[in-house]
């Protein structure tokens, strides 16, 4: 059979035997979840690996006896699917390329021009690639979001119900990143580009110009004091424009930004930079007339593409006063007074300790910086003394009444003081340009009459810190980036005017957007497969008041709802039987959005007892050391890879592509190896299943003890979700182990330690490799699917710790006397081992208590030679003892096994691994022509060959 045969052949039972529906029971149960992937596509290999380690999850922890569920969404909810259905009705290229991309033939394309055509395509099509994977999911429960599926909807107006009843839904108006295309906020997860960024606060300064005002921006309004000129660049043209009642100045794109920040902007005219140099303006706060200066590090689409400068304290503005200075000709050209310009000094204002009184000029100096174009210097300069003049700089004493505030208070009291004088105002930017889904560049718009759910909120922050205290995260190393995020969350705009979704139920104009709609749905899985038999009218809020919360009088919920009794208890207690879940898998970038925000609802809505257990979180998924993306060139659905390689493959590939919170990578060579090595392992459990012989020999103690120890990391990195190290111990390590128990049986193992290994091998491989598992179990002769089937927890008392030593020394002195072997060009005739004298081992106690307490070399000599016997061994004593020191530190304390009665009993085994005759001597008595035994030390015999 085929491996594609094996999997469908499997895959088949499972769903004939409805093996991963699950149902409330006596046992432990175990719930695992995988955030329901957005329905615009196939499901692709970023999905494919988030999705595998839950998958893995699940089955291990079925197999150790849990009742496990892993149910399955669709998540639909957002503006996406209904843009690019939009340019498809509108026949737009490159939306058709798209999808002829994914392989929709061209006669179907049309029927995407309807956004749900998309959301009942897609899931079908995950959920067939979802099944070839084998993930053991039970289907009863899948659902898909948004007012197209009323039950789910029904859940979140329930819900967003109850946090309003709170209080922890207000309404306000709130700077967010908003796409100008889709007309709404862009959520992380919607960008193509900058993801984590958020609207920063510049304050805009006001230059009396004229009846006009000149306006910069900045991002440090507490150097005002020291401002000597302003800059900006003569070749762009900036716009004239009335905002609110009065006449500004600014680049074009600050009007179009303002614009969507609650100010009235009309373009009246344009000024190019050109025609203001050489001019004055009064600059705020110091009331002074400065000159305006050409430069060519103004970003127009930054602020309002004119800075003041104050080069005191800002890179930036120093270089550009530098470069006029050292150009006369430029001055020349603008019309300038050079000895106006030379006469320009930076203005001393804030004081910090590790950068005098002029930072910026200093810092300069110090990098050599060579002019206004050393973007790269500037950038890293700017950073440096921005933190140490912000953290630990005080006001100088030109700074009015701020003088000695720390910059840190004064910034805030400046600003709101320069407000309220109205000689500045507020704007919001990006720091780093932010690209919405529809490829449209994002800006800062301020959004009134929006609602938002408060996770700004101190006391609820304090709530969310408890759950994640009591979570477990794998790997724990993310603990403190959720701290990070709890606490640097602020309040999320939750609703947009466009696209699928749920209306917010007491303001019918909004719809909830995909981050806020998807929170605590896991809830929803534990009864989604009953809700379809139940007519939807009767589910109103006292329904999920019951069923979730348990509040309200089930008698009376059946009466105003009409749903008998007996089954809202049956869901009550499904609900309670499953709830919390134990663990949530999901990519890394989750982590600042949804996980976090899955914490904060968990603790608004439900009972402690039911908030989650534990998140798993991966990295973004590498091919062949590269980022998978579509601009890359390395973009792989699921479908293409099981198309290529089958389910077990990339199961088992994806698992082994790593662990931790680094980047995973997809090995294609390894891909392309692992799956003969599984045919070759299947083939040999198969061909040797229930042969051996049935006589103890000793070398059975360490294969058994082995197996117990490799099961015991196997079940341990299997709980952290470690699966590179599990895999690693419990199939690759193994699998050398195996093979050296089978040389040192000469090929004659034990039956019934064969059939331990045959089974355990396929029982711990089985939740990563689960068709061929299910096969070689089939073939072996075992009742059941191996799905269903135990892996035993480790026997301690199987473990023989002196059978893995002496092993451990036998393994050891073979790669010892292999090394020589390496070296020497002749067939060796003799191998001479020589272990060492009884004195050495004593000597060798007395070194390991000295480096144990500590002690040097010259202590330990000391000890050394004030026992009679060490004394009168002569000066080869001071190089034992150091051989012995570097010895303990580089393997650890001594073995206490019988050197010489190992090896002896071994010598007919190592003759036969050499090749050639072995002789084992006793230091002490040994027949030693070339004077080697004298180098033998405890655990490292002398080898001499000849
Ligand atoms: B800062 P960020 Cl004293 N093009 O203000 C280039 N730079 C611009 C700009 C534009 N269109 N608009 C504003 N800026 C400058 C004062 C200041 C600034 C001092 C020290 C540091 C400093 C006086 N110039 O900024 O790259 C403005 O200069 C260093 C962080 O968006 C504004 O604040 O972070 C800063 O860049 C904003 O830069």
């Amino acid at each position: 059979m085929t491996s594609r045969e094996i999997e469908e052949k499997w895959q088949r039972k499972w769903d004939e035997a409805r093996l991963f529906e699950a149902e409330p029971s006596e046992q432990e149960k175990y719930f695992v979840t995988f955030p329901y992937p957005y329905v615009n596509g196939f499901l692709h290999m970023g999905h494919a690996l988030t999705l595998t380690r839950a998958e893995i999850m699940a089955r291990y922890k079925r197999m150790r006896g849990y009742n496990v569920l892993f149910p399955f969404a669709f998540h639909a909810t957002g503006t996406p699917i209904g843009a690019a259905a939009e340019r498809v009705a509108n026949r737009e290229e490159s939306q058709i390329q798209i999808l002829r991309a994914m392989g929709i033939p061209e006669k179907e394309i049309q029927n995407f021009a309807d956004p749900i055509y998309w959301v009942r395509f897609f899931p079908d099509e995950a959920e067939r690639d979802v099944r070839a994977l084998g993930v053991s999911a039970d289907w009863r429960r899948k659902f898909i979001t948004t007012s197209i599926n009323p039950y789910y909807d029904n859940f979140i107006k329930w819900q967003f119900l109850k946090l309003r009843e709170m209080g922890l839904i207000v309404k306000g108006s709130h700077p967010v990143v908003w796409c100008t295309h889709c007309n709404s906020p862009v959520g992380d997860h919607a960008r193509v580009r900058g993801e984590g960024e958020v609207p920063q606060e510049f304050v805009l300064l006001k230059f009396r110009f004229g009846e006009e005002y000149i306006i910069a921006a900045t991002l440090r309004p507490e150097t005002v004091f020291g401002q000597t000129n302003l800059w900006v660049d003569p070749q762009i043209d900036y716009v004239r424009a009335m905002v609110d009642d009065e006449l500004w100045i600014i680049s074009s794109e600050a009007a179009k930004k303002l614009s969507h920040q609650g100010h009235s902007v009309t373009v009246i005219g344009t000024i190019k930079g050109e025609e203001m140099i050489g001019k004055f303006a009064i600059a705020p706060v110091i009331e002074r007339a400065i000159p305006i200066l050409p430069s060519f590090f103004c970003d127009p689409d930054k602020g309002t593409g004119i800075v003041t400068s104050v080069p005191s304290d800002a890179p930036d503005d120093w270089m550009g006063l530098v470069d006029l200075k050292r150009n006369p000709e430029m001055c020349e050209k603008y019309g300038l007074d050079c000895e106006m310009i030379r006469s320009i000094k930076p203005v001393s204002i804030i004081h910090s300790d590790e950068w005098g009184d002029l930072p910026a000029p200093k810092i300069c100096d110090e990098m050599g910086i060579e002019s206004q174009m050393d973007r790269e210097k500037l950038e890293e300069a700017k950073r440096i003394i921005y933190k140490s003049g912000f953290y630990t700089g005080r006001m100088g004493s030109n700074c009015g009444s701020y003088t000695g505030m720390p910059v840190e208070a004064a910034r805030e009291k400046i600003k709101e003081e320069m407000i309220r004088e109205g000689e500045a105002a507020v704007m919001y930017e990006l720091s780093n340009p932010v690209v919405c889904r529809c490829l449209t560049p994002s800006i800062v718009r301020i959004v009134e009459d929006q609602w938002f759910i408060t996770y700004g909120n101190r006391e609820w922050k304090e709530e969310a810190k408890r759950c994640l205290a009591q979570m477990d995260l794998y790997p724990e190393s993310v603990r403190k980036q959720f701290e990070y995020v709890i606490d640097w969350l602020r309040d999320w705009a939750c609703t947009r005017e466009v696209g699928m979704g749920t209306r917010l139920p007491w303001d019918e104009k909004w719809v909830i957007e995909s981050l806020s709609d998807s929170t605590i749905y896991m809830a929803f899985y534990t009864i989604a497969h009953f809700l379809q038999k139940t007519p939807i009218e009767k589910l109103g809020p006292e329904f999920f008041d019951y069923v979730f919360l348990g509040e309200g009088d089930p008698d009376e919920v059946a009466s105003t709802t009409g749903i008998s009794l007996e089954e809202i208890q049956m869901m009550r207690s499904e609900f309670l039987y499953w709830y919390p879940f134990d663990l949530r898998v999901s990519g890394k970038d989750l982590i600042q959005n949804h996980l976090a925000f899955c914490i904060f609802n968990h603790t608004a809505i439900f009972h402690e007892r039911l908030w989650p257990k534990g998140f798993g979180l991966n990295g973004w998924i590498l091919v062949d050391g590269v980022k998978m993306s579509k601009s890359a060139g390395n973009f792989y659905t699921l479908r293409q890879m099981l198309e290529r390689f089958g389910a077990d493959v990339i199961r088992i590939t994806l698992a082994y592509g790593g662990e931790g919170i680094d980047d995973p990578n997809w090995d294609t060579e390894f891909a392309n190896t692992i799956s003969s090595r599984l045919d070759a392992w299947a083939e040999f459990a198969v061909s040797n299943y229930g042969r051996g012989r049935d006589d103890d020999a000793p070398q059975d103690r360490w294969f058994e003890s082995v197996l117990q120890e490799s099961l015991d990391s196997y079940l341990k990195a299997m709980d952290r979700m470690e699966f590179r190290t599990a895999l690693k111990r419990a199939f690759f390590d193994l699998q050398r182990e195996f093979r050296w128990y089978n040389r040192r049986c000469s090929g004659s193992m034990r039956r019934t330690l064969m059939n331990e290994f045959i089974e355990l091998q396929t029982l711990m491989l089985a939740p990563f490799v689960p068709h061929i598992a299910e096969e070689i179990w089939e073939r072996i002769g075992k009742e059941g699917f191996i799905s269903v089937a135990r892996i035993p927890g480790p026997d301690a008392s199987k473990i023989d710790e002196m059978a893995l030593k002496e092993e451990a020394y036998l393994i050891g002195v073979i790669d010892d006397v292999r090394e020589i072997l390496g070296v020497i060009k002749n067939e060796p005739k003799i191998i001479h081992i020589y272990t060492c004298a009884s004195w050495k081992r004593a000597l060798y106690s007395e070194v390991l208590s000295g480096v144990r307490e500590g002690k040097h070399f010259g202590e330990i000599m000391k000890d050394v030679m004030s026992v009679d016997d060490f004394r009168t061994r002569g000066r080869d004593i001071r190089g034992i003892v150091q051989r012995m020191i570097k010895e303990i530190h580089s393997r650890g304390a001594i073995m206490d096994v019988d050197e010489f009665k190992i090896l002896s009993h071994e010598r007919d085994f190592l003759a036969i691994e050499f090749g050639c005759e072995v002789r084992i001597w006793r230091e002490e008595e040994a027949e030693d022509p070339m004077g080697k035994a004298k180098n033998s030390l405890p655990m490292r015999p002398a080898i001499y060959v000849e």
